[in-house]
């Protein structure tokens, strides 16, 4: 770091002069080239600024000396964060030609945890570790506040970062209080967009709340559409987080296991539960930072997870001497856990540097999980014999589904084309003008084939009962002959295999009715798309037909109307009219012109295309549906109901 002030100062600050202009140089690379140190000037960039700020401040509370952090979104636009810590200290630095320790903080790169030896870190830093000074440097405005040693100081910048004076005491702090303020108003000039959003904002402070026990964390949103303001404080920290992910969900059990270690330059925290669906959630984090990719920490816990339960289950006998071991995807099968680790001078690696890097961490919480978690087990035997069972069911459905993917596999090689009997296919080979309609009983399958453009679109009835198996598991799904016929007709394979450039078809269109089965059958197929031919949704080729619920006359011309608003709609502009509105049965009942004219006819029809975020969803709704507590299902589709809509659930 070059800091010209100490080659033109040689004592201390008298007063603000031209020297205080070589400062800024020191903060002026980040004006320039703001993306190198927030990553980008977008929204990303932009709340990178409040966690650089907070994060300061949760590494005080880390250090122990502070206990509650107060985040608000000021009506003007500004933020600020308050912390009841040590206060950012105020004195003299000789080495910055006597300027306040706290103005070296704000107008230096990276000066911020550097000195004060005793009162230094033990962790801090990590991605958003730049140091508050690049806070200042993009703000308009920027004003610190600090109490410490009974004096209430301020400071304030402007321009990215020039002072308007020294740091002064202007008072006295409140009785016995403590503390840092900065409230800071970002540069318009700097960024694409300077409103924060507060559902982001409130996120991360849960997080960071979780992550650090006993720290109460608040959030006010000031602004005039702002909401009720939240704190979030957890005494059982990343036990609660655990409990906070499972609360959605059917908990396997009720405790939740936790351990951890600490070693001279690192630690580690896990906390564990599973629940009864199918999907491992693990949340990785390094220094309070999400590590979406995983890294080392992750590595060690899933190894010696694995290890720990073959281990447990071979011993007790669950495990039989010709059985093989589980693995650990096996073992992971519904498992939602949290790895924190905290260290000196984390590596975040790959391209959104969201890895940690550290080779020294793996072992740290692999020897952590196998010790610990072996106890766990012993302590706890009727849970550990829990996620045994589980995952050796876990075992047996992987080991079904890959021979029911093999036989898939080998019958569609050996009947050539390999297509299910009951396709009524298109007559184009053209995949990118065909469309595929999956048509839910035999009788509405009777009305679409007579409704077809038959050169342009194929027709598949599934007999939706037969899909209508709760707690299918997917071992079960590819057992199924709809499903194995969905597959051929598909013609691309399946899961790991499937190749989206094989598609037959570029629309698959569900076409199911608006009751319960119509609903529960279009979920099954969208979570059967999503888990086992992602990229078919991901290429935007799956789409759900939405009949229209109401018909009515005008003059000869039937008018279609697709829902009760479009019927008050309709009403409005036609005050006059007499006709009786025609509720549309199910898809059997229609006729042949109703069914093309409201879900065949490519100029009329409303079609849905279903993107992954909604197929994920279907998925959630699945394993919701599929699990036995009745008030979850209820309230998950009362909270999902806006989202969940085009299931008509
Ligand atoms: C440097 C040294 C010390 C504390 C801090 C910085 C500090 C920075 C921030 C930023 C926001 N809140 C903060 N609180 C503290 C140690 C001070 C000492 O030894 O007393």
């Amino acid at each position: 770091m070059v800091l010209k002030t100490e080659d033109v100062r040689s004592g201390p600050a008298t007063g603000y002069d031209a020297a205080d202009i070589t400062v800024l140089e020191g903060l002026d690379p980040v004006r320039k080239r703001p993306g190198m140190y927030i990553g980008s000037t977008g929204p990303s960039g932009l709340h990178h600024l409040v966690w650089e700020v907070v994060d300061n401040a949760v590494d005080e509370a880390m250090a122990g000396y502070c206990t509650q952090i107060d985040v608000t979104l000021l009506a003007d636009g500004g933020v600020r964060v308050s912390d009841n810590g040590r206060g950012i200290p105020t004195g003299p630095m000789p080495k910055y030609g006597g300027r306040s320790a706290a103005e070296v903080v704000l107008t230096v790169l990276h000066a911020g945890g550097k000195f004060g030896e005793g009162g230094g870190y033990k962790v801090s830093g990590g991605l958003h570790g730049v140091g508050i000074s690049v806070v200042n440097a993009l703000s308009t405005r920027l004003v610190l506040e600090i109490d410490r040693d009974g004096d209430h100081h301020v400071m304030e910048f402007v321009d990215g970062g020039t002072p308007t004076g020294p740091l002064r005491v202007v008072g006295t702090a409140p009785r016995g209080r403590t503390g840092t303020t900065v409230t800071f108003w970002p540069d318009a000039g700097i960024f694409e967009e300077v409103e924060f959003r507060a559902q982001t904002v409130v996120e991360r402070l849960q997080v960071m709340a979780f992550l650090n026990r006993g720290l109460e964390i608040r959030f006010v949103d000031e602004r005039p559409e702002g909401k009720a303001a939240q704190t979030f404080k957890y005494k059982d920290g990343i036990i609660d987080y655990v409990r906070h992910l499972n609360a959605s969900k059917e908990a396997l059990f009720r405790k939740v296991a936790s351990l951890d270690r600490r070693e001279e330059a690192m630690e580690v925290e896990i906390a564990l539960q599973w629940n009864t669906g199918f999907y491992e959630s693990i949340h990785s984090f390094a220094n309070g930072i999400s590590t979406v990719d995983g890294g080392m920490h992750e590595e060690g816990f899933k190894k010696a997870l694995t290890n720990v339960a073959n281990k447990y289950a071979r011993a007790k006998g669950t495990l039989k001497d010709k059985d093989d071991n589980l693995l650990g995807e096996d073992i992971r099968e519904g498992l939602t856990a949290i790895v924190s680790v905290r260290l000196q001078d984390p590596q975040f690696e790959g391209q959104t540097k969201g890895k940690l890097g550290n080779v020294p961490v793996r072992s740290l919480v692999e020897r952590a999980t196998n010790e610990k978690l072996a106890e766990w087990f012993e302590e706890n035997p009727r849970e550990a014999n829990q996620i045994i069972q589980k995952g050796m069911l876990a075992a047996r459905a992987r080991v079904a589904a890959r021979s029911a993917r093999d036989l898939t596999r080998r019958k569609s090689a050996l009947d050539g084309a390999g297509l299910p009997g009951k396709l009524v296919d298109c007559s184009s080979r053209d995949p990118r003008e065909s469309e595929m309609f999956i048509v839910e009983g035999n009788s509405a399958g009777g009305s679409a084939k007579d409704a077809r453009n038959p050169r342009l679109q194929a027709i598949l009835p599934i007999r939706g009962k037969i899909l209508n198996v709760e707690r299918a598991r997917i071992d079960k799904m590819l057992k199924n002959t709809e499903i194995q016929a969905l597959i051929s007709a598909v013609g691309a394979g399946l899961a790991d295999d499937f190749d989206v450039t094989k598609i037959r078809y570029h629309k698959v269109i569900i076409l199911a009715d608006a009751d319960v089965d119509g609903s529960h059958i279009r979920t099954l197929l969208l979570t059967f798309f999503f888990r086992q031919m992602k990229p078919l949704v991901e290429g935007g080729f799956v789409y759900v037909a939405q009949p229209p619920l109401y018909s009515t006359l005008v003059g000869k011309e039937k008018v279609y109307l697709k829902d009760d608003a479009a019927k008050e709609a309709f009403l409005g502009e036609h005050p006059n009219h007499k006709a009786d509105f025609q509720r549309l049965k199910g898809l059997g009942e229609m006729d042949f012109s109703e069914l093309r004219d409201t879900t065949m006819d490519p100029g009329r029809r409303s079609l849905l295309q279903i993107g992954v975020e909604q197929a994920a969803l279907a998925d959630e709704v699945c394993s919701v549906l599929m699990g036995e507590d009745v008030d979850l299902r209820r309230q998950f589709i009362q909270t999902n109901a806006k989202d969940v809509r085009f299931l008509d659930i």
